[in-house]
């Protein structure tokens, strides 16, 4: 298969709520949304890349740079026979996982739409239902967090993961352990504290957490292995993770006892399955991490983690969380029991809403094989 076309549409969704990390402070949703086509089958994905520099390197600016001006002309000249060529075509341009990952993706989509299969059945997946995690950011204060989290409780969320950083961490945390004795709860720093926290965060191991999520450096394996030996709860790693090779190496070293996977963050599906591969050999449990995205990301996140080695629950939530109107219909919902369907139609398995992708978008290039 040779690809014929690439566009990318750069696509703002205003957030139902500001979603607040050590980080940054989000009202709105900007991504890339890739198309391929081939034939006249088309596959979609979304990147997750954001405006800002401020979770990994990648901005929305050098993914549509990379994309338009590397790895669109490494696309275009591929005879691809597996989607699993895609991600090793791209070695030769360093990083830029997000950008990769897009158009990666995408030839996934599209390959699961030329079969008429459901993106899982390619991936090596389940169909049937995932368990469904939340994400919440922070919060003004602690009642605020409170009632955030009961709210995410009552919805039937299998486990809540909240938002820390220095000065907003172990009060916060005893507050909601005192009201939530036995929920699965476990914290994301997002690389806020440094190892002469360690003291410090060892004071979170009474509150039986079920992890620790990226407390030290985003590109720091070593000193979260020092940390994990004076912690008795399991470290697991985000930023860090950007290819098997880098969960290979962190497993080795003792950095994480589990590991958090995002298909934008290590390349795509295939980096996804390699990490996913190399914890699963180990019995290492990972779970699918998010990164706010619309119905198009969303729904890859959820066949994704029908993968065998996903055991625990992940960031993967309902639409409504984030969005008046999604892109896809129907949109990701959760029962009340805290699960969502995995869909049986080709591809994501849900339609996307074009007209409302086309008001969304506010930059959009077309590329054709020369
Ligand atoms: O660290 O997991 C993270 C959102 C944006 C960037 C990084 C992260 C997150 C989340 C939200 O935690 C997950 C979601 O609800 O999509
Ligand atoms: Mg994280």
């Amino acid at each position: 298969m040779r690809l014929d076309e690439i566009e990318v549409r750069r696509v703002t969704l205003p957030l139902c709520f500001p979603f607040e990390t050590s980080f940054s402070r989000t009202t709105a949703k900007q991504f890339l949304l890739v198309s391929v086509s081939a034939g006249g089958v088309v596959g979609h994905a979304e990147c997750v890349a954001d405006v800002d520099p401020f979770y990994l390197p990648e901005t929305n600016v050098t993914a549509l740079h990379v994309l338009r001006d590397f790895l669109a002309p490494v696309a275009f000249s591929l005879e691809i026979e597996s989607p699993r060529e895609v991600l090793p075509a791209f070695a030769r341009v360093r990083g830029h996982e997000m950008a990769k990952a897009a158009l990666e993706m995408a030839v996934w989509e599209l390959w699961a739409r030329r079969e008429g299969v459901p993106l899982w059945k390619l991936l090596g997946g389940r169909g049937g239902e995932i368990a469904a995690g939340v994400s919440v950011g922070l919060q003004p204060d602690e009642a605020a967090l409170l009632d955030k989290v009961a709210t995410e409780v009552e919805a039937g969320y299998r486990r809540v993961k909240v938002k820390i950083k220095p000065g907003r961490d172990v009060a916060l945390v005893a507050a909601i352990r005192a009201r939530f004795p036995t929920l699965p709860l476990m914290v994301d720093a997002n690389s806020a504290y440094t190892l002469a926290d360690a003291g410090h965060l060892a004071r979170l191991d009474c509150f039986s957490l079920t992890m620790i999520e990226q407390p030290l450096g985003w590109d720091d394996i070593v000193d979260h292995a020092a940390l994990q030996r004076r912690l008795s709860t399991p470290l697991c790693l985000d930023e860090s993770i950007r290819s098997g090779d880098d969960a290979r190496r962190a497993l080795d070293a003792g950095a994480c006892r589990v590991v958090n996977v995002k298909v934008g963050r290590v390349g795509g599906f295939s980096g996804a399955i390699a990490v996913h591969d190399v914890c699963r050999a180990r019995g290492v449990p990972v779970w699918c991490g998010g990164m706010l995205e619309s119905g198009i990301g969303r729904l890859a996140n959820v066949h994704l983690q029908t993968l065998p080695g996903f055991t625990l629950p992940g960031d993967t939530s309902a639409s409504a969380r984030y969005f008046e109107e999604d892109l896809v219909d129907p949109p990701v919902v959760v029962s009340p029991a805290g699960a969502i369907a995995v869909p049986e139609g080709p591809g994501i398995g849900h339609a996307i809403l074009w007209p409302r992708v086309e008001r969304a978008t506010d930059l959009h290039e077309t590329w054709r094989r020369p």
